[in-house]
């Protein structure tokens, strides 16, 4: 059964950018004296000299390979420069890495829509500027060309023996009977060639670029030619490049669909799934993947670029490999407690600079048992309600190890049998903006009026959760409730809640003694303002002019949230905030009976929609960061959706999906 074509527009010009060997281009830039030499960042880990996880040109062109260890990197070559990656908390800390990415992004985001896909990875949807510029100053009205866009990649063209690469390249860019498409993609060199110039100044980091009418053909072009260099992909050549392209380079082919492709269709390039029909594709791996196999082999993804310059979720993982596996509660304990303090230190971050919440935790292990009768057996992943604060995330997370290792281990586990945790992830999803203005702040605190949270022993719990009423919760926040505004909810109640928005404005005016609540203790922070969130950052100033609020607790935004808890509270019920000033006390929340029905049927939809592991809210970069065993357990967690598994059903019987491997972005 043939399924909606994607909209597609060959008329487009998008753009991959993608750092060249990043983490060692950002230590390189810390420590300029390794500039040109051979270099490799290798993990936190001393085991035969770290494994590596990034490496140079200099060094590739020794041999070195991002799968040796350290000491097989110098054996391979004896003057290599090894750094290892920053730590914190026992574990490696990336945080320089994001940063480094973020001042890219923030570059590349004025040039057009754009979408932060890795932590060194970009995409542009540099239309708007391409048709700008084929309507003022088309290429071949130019005076000169720029050098860089003259060293592009076109794919497919052609040259005569003899003739120099760069005027070739300025003939094809300037061509007067080119078609539009191309038209626009000479632009699109043109303006992708000055922007990684602008990124190399401003940052001091070279990037490579694929540039194309879609994804996953700018996403192919911009690892053909590495490092500091760019590749065109002309409607054209679109052809030749997929037929001769082996299944497993692209991306979502890299696993079992790829191998079943090769083994039952015996397809080894993209290209030779040009003799299969759409309907045979559809029979074999379901209706979703066999269109989409389809269009593949012509080149053709509808998928658009997300204006994002944020990643959709955080995660922090370690693993413990060979005799490092985890053998006891109290160590796995010990590793949570850590993952989750560094969770919660980037959603604080990104609650503080970029007004953004998250509503799904999600624990992840990957582990094997003593007697493994059922090695197949994966440890289950967990969600549940995100509860804002360092502690509020550890218990939570440990509460959904337990619950996963109950069911890993069975209901009646085997006393002899132990288990062992070889790698632990704690991520944070469902990420929104709160909504600024108080009235959409209510709205928000109402729709969330009723979350399941996680238990101790795996259930999920429903908790009837409502705003902090003013009398109770906010009593002696009264300092900064200066703006707080009461307003009729939906279910005719009357809340006050401080107005958010103020909050940020008046953050200026916190005293210093209370700037540390903001940031779960953290005394020295930053915040962005502007649709960029990127890292233009601006500190804020400290003034104390402001005698009334002078010696009185401030609340902070993170505090609002980490009130807004899902642990039962009956009606009046107070509790001390430990980690706010101990004049401040917490907010209350009373328990409505009278919506109780209405209230269960909503958890009874949240249950359904929260309880359960979704890939596709975690993003890519976040994925990436994750170490390679948790990417490869997540990997086979995917599951095919219904709609797949109808198709499956009329198959042969070997039928896969893709929804195995990366789901499509819509899902
Ligand atoms: P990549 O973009 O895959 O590689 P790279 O930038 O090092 O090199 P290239 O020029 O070939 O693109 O990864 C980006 C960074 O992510 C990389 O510098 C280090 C980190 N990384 C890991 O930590 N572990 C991994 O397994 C991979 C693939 C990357």
């Amino acid at each position: 059964m043939p399924v909606a074509r994607p909209e597609t527009s060959d008329a487009r010009v998008i753009a991959h950018v993608d750092m060249d060997c990043f983490y060692v281009q950002v230590e390189q830039r810390k420590q300029p004296e390794l500039r040109g030499l051979p270099t490799a960042v290798v993990q936190y880990n001393e085991w035969q000299g770290g494994g590596l996880i990034a490496v140079s040109y200099e060094a590739r062109k020794c041999g070195v390979k991002r799968s040796m260890r350290g000491d097989e990197a110098k054996a391979a070559c004896p003057e290599i420069q090894l750094v290892q990656v920053p730590v914190a908390r026992g574990k490696a800390d990336l945080n320089t890495y994001r940063s480094a990415g973020s001042e890219v992004v923030s570059i590349l985001a004025l040039s057009g829509k754009c979408e932060r896909a890795s932590i060194d990875e970009v995409y542009l949807d540099l239309t708007d500027a391409a048709e700008s510029m084929l309507a003022d100053a088309p290429p071949e009205s130019l005076e000169s060309i720029d050098e860089e866009a003259l060293k592009s990649h076109i794919l497919g063209m052609r040259r005569e023996d003899g003739d120099d690469f760069k005027e070739s390249v300025r003939d094809w860019i300037c061509r007067k009977d080119a078609d539009r498409r191309d038209k626009l993609l000479a632009c699109g060199i043109i303006i992708v060639a000055a922007l990684r110039k602008q990124v190399l100044k401003e940052t001091e980091f070279s990037c490579s670029a694929g540039i194309a009418h879609n994804k996953m053909l700018a996403k192919l072009a911009s690892g053909m030619n590495k490092p500091a260099q760019q590749t065109v992909v002309p409607y054209s050549a679109v052809q030749e490049l997929l037929s001769s392209l082996p299944v497993k380079k692209m991306k979502q082919l890299g696993g079992k669909l790829g191998t079943s492709l090769q083994t039952d269709l015996g397809i080894d390039t993209v290209g030779d799934l040009l003799q299969f029909s759409e309907t045979k594709l559809q029979e074999h791996y379901g209706i979703n993947t066999g269109t989409w196999l389809w269009n593949i082999a012509r080149g053709i993804s509808g998928e658009e670029v997300q204006g994002r310059l944020l990643p959709k979720s955080h995660g922090s993982g370690k693993t413990f490999p060979g005799p490092r596996a985890l053998k006891s509660l109290s160590n796995v304990q010990h590793w949570l407690n850590q993952l989750s303090e560094e969770l919660s230190e980037r959603l604080s971050s990104d609650l503080e600079q970029n007004k953004r919440i998250a509503s799904t935790l999600t624990l992840h292990a990957s582990a094997f048992r003593s007697r493994d009768s059922d090695s197949h057996k994966k440890f289950p992943s967990k969600s549940c309600p995100l509860r804002y604060g360092v502690t509020k995330v550890q218990e939570d997370a440990f509460n959904l190890f337990q619950a996963a290792l109950r069911e890993y281990m069975g209901p009646f586990g085997n006393k002899q049998e132990t288990w062992r945790i070889t790698g632990l992830s704690v991520s944070a999803s469902k990420i929104v903006d709160i909504p600024s203005g108080t009235s959409s702040i209510m709205r928000y605190f109402q729709s969330q009026s009723t979350v399941p949270s996680c238990s101790a022993d795996g259930c999920v719990q429903e908790h009837i959760v409502n705003a902090p009423s003013a009398s109770e919760g906010c009593s002696e926040q009264r300092s900064v409730e200066t703006q707080a505004a009461s307003l009729e909810g939906d279910t005719g109640a009357t809340y006050t809640l401080p107005d958010l928005d103020n909050l940020h404005k008046n953050i200026d005016l916190i005293p210093e003694k209370d700037m540390s609540c903001l940031l779960n203790e953290t005394t020295d922070f930053q915040t962005q303002s502007g649709s960029n969130k990127g890292t233009q950052t601006k500190r804020i100033g400290r003034k104390t002019n402001n005698a009334k609020e002078k010696n009185q607790g401030m609340p902070s935004i993170v505090d609002i949230f980490k009130n807004y808890t899902a642990t039962p509270q009956s009606k009046q019920e107070t509790r001390e905030d430990s980690t706010v000033s101990s004049t401040s006390k917490r907010a209350n929340f009373s328990s409505r009976s009278s919506h109780s029905s209405e209230v269960n049927q909503e958890v009874e939809e949240r249950r359904e929609t929260e309880w359960s592991y979704k890939i596709g809210e975690i993003d890519q970069s976040v994925f990436d960061e994750l170490p390679a065993e948790i990417q490869r357990e997540f990997r086979s967690l995917l599951r095919p959706n219904k709609q797949l598994k109808a198709g499956k059903s009329k198959g042969d019987g070997s039928a896969s999906s893709i929804a195995h491997y990366f789901p499509p972005l819509n899902r």
